[in-house]
């Protein structure tokens, strides 16, 4: 049975945190019965999100006739483990490590509350957040080279506005210092354990000192409301452009260091190992250019009764410049037309009228060209973990006469 806590509960702990009021504030998910995904706080219709393990992927179908943003009822959640209900009140963000101004080790370092980061200045970024492995089941269902993991067909991404602070200003009054290298947010879920039982530690993941002084966001809101608990409440680092794992939730703490820092997420994972790339191939940074119709496998259509595709480029590259779609497996190509925003980091809504002409089940295509002129491929090289798939998928759906 699902607790909530009582109102009460809830103003004393907005009330602490200086937080915008948190109506149905829940208990940890341990305290939940099991649902299909017992990490996960909120519901997952299954017209909105498909449990895949620890993880929900949004249904495209949900995308259809909403607006820019993914509301939140559809965002994907990706968790090695599980969300954790973190106290407003209590929460601290720790700063310390040898880039910053007299070194502090970890539990010395600069301590802020959500008191001290909603005193400096707002800002916001409509960016997405896409997992690395989004689209890994097409290695399997098209390529025929099945890559472990997640099973991500393509609704392991999603575009919100996230308001919070910008990490340079929380930088700047922990004391950076000019030679400092890396960063590392760390979160305060549970550790992650290991294949072999042993534990690979809270998740953290370093990125350059000049992307953290550049547009990173500790993001204290999506979509206008307090950051929810599944999506790392009280706050989240949001990292323009790049790979998922980069946007911590739930972060505790950041390392700041005159040296390079490594965590098994820019190691031992998160690299393309395969046999077209180098032993040495760096860690994943920005995400590549994909496209995704808003319908699901299998969607009804009817011959002679014109309808109109939609769908949504993006890359966390180059902005879209153009789509265009088949509706017959590959071989002939019409333009789509792009309308609205095409935000940096964001993603472009595109359409195009179809009328079916023949029954049975016909494959649809979309290929996104970015404004640098690249274009989605048609095939992907493998990579071990099945990381960046970004070549054309091949949707079937079905016609009746
Ligand atoms: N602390 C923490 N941060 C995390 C993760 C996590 O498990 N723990 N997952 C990462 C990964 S792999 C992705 S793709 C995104 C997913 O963000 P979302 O769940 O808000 O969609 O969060 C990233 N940040
Ligand atoms: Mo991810």
């Amino acid at each position: 049975m699902e607790r909530r806590l009582t109102r009460r509960q809830t103003l004393k702990l907005a009330a602490a945190g200086s937080v915008p009021l948190l109506t149905g504030l829940r208990l940890p998910p341990a305290a939940r019965a099991a649902g299909p995904v017992p990490g996960i706080v909120k519901d997952l219709p299954a017209d909105l999100l498909i449990p895949r393990g620890t993880n929900a992927e949004m249904v495209w179908t949900a995308m259809s006739g909403q607006g820019y943003l993914t509301p939140y009822d559809r965002f994907f959640v990706r968790n090695h483990t599980r969300t954790p209900i973190v106290n407003p009140a209590t929460w601290r963000l720790e700063l310390f490590g040898t880039g910053l101004r007299g070194q502090p080790r970890r539990g010395a370092g600069v301590k802020l509350s959500l008191k001290d980061l909603e005193r400096l200045e707002r800002v916001t970024a409509t960016v997405a957040v896409e997992c690395a492995g989004n689209g890994r089941s097409y290695f399997a269902t098209q390529q025929g080279t099945p890559a472990p993991g997640t099973a991500w067909t393509l609704g392991g991404i999603g575009v919100a506005e996230w308001k919070g602070v910008l990490l340079r200003d929380v930088l700047e009054l922990a004391g950076v210092r000019g030679d400092a290298v890396d960063v590392m947010p760390e979160g305060l879920d549970d550790p992650v354990p290991a294949a072999d039982g042993s534990s690979l530690g809270n998740v953290r993941r370093p990125f350059p000192i000049k992307k953290a002084l550049d547009d990173v966001l500790i993001a204290l809101e999506m979509n206008g409301k307090t950051l929810p608990f599944d999506h790392g409440f009280p706050a989240r680092i949001v990292v323009p452009g790049w790979v998922g794992v980069a946007n911590i939730k739930w972060v505790g703490s950041i390392r700041v260091a005159n040296g390079h820092l490594s965590s098994p997420w820019n190691t031992t994972q998160y690299r393309m190992v395969g046999p077209t790339y180098p032993a040495d191939a760096p860690p994943l940074t920005t995400r590549p250019l994909k496209s995704a119709f808003e319908l699901t496998p299998g969607a009804p259509f009817k011959v002679g009764q014109p309808v109109v595709l939609t769908g949504r480029a993006w890359s966390g590259e180059a902005r879209p410049r153009s789509v265009r779609v088949s509706t017959d497996g590959g071989r002939t190509w019409q333009g789509a037309k792009t309308y609205g925003a095409n935000g940096d980091g964001a993603w472009l809504r595109w359409e195009l009228p179809w009328t079916p002409t023949t029954a049975g089940t016909v494959a649809l295509a979309a290929q996104a060209t970015d404004r640098l002129g690249h274009q989605q491929p048609d095939v992907v090289p493998f990579n071990r973990d099945g990381y960046l798939f970004d070549g054309i998928v091949r949707l079937p759906v079905r016609v009746a006469a």
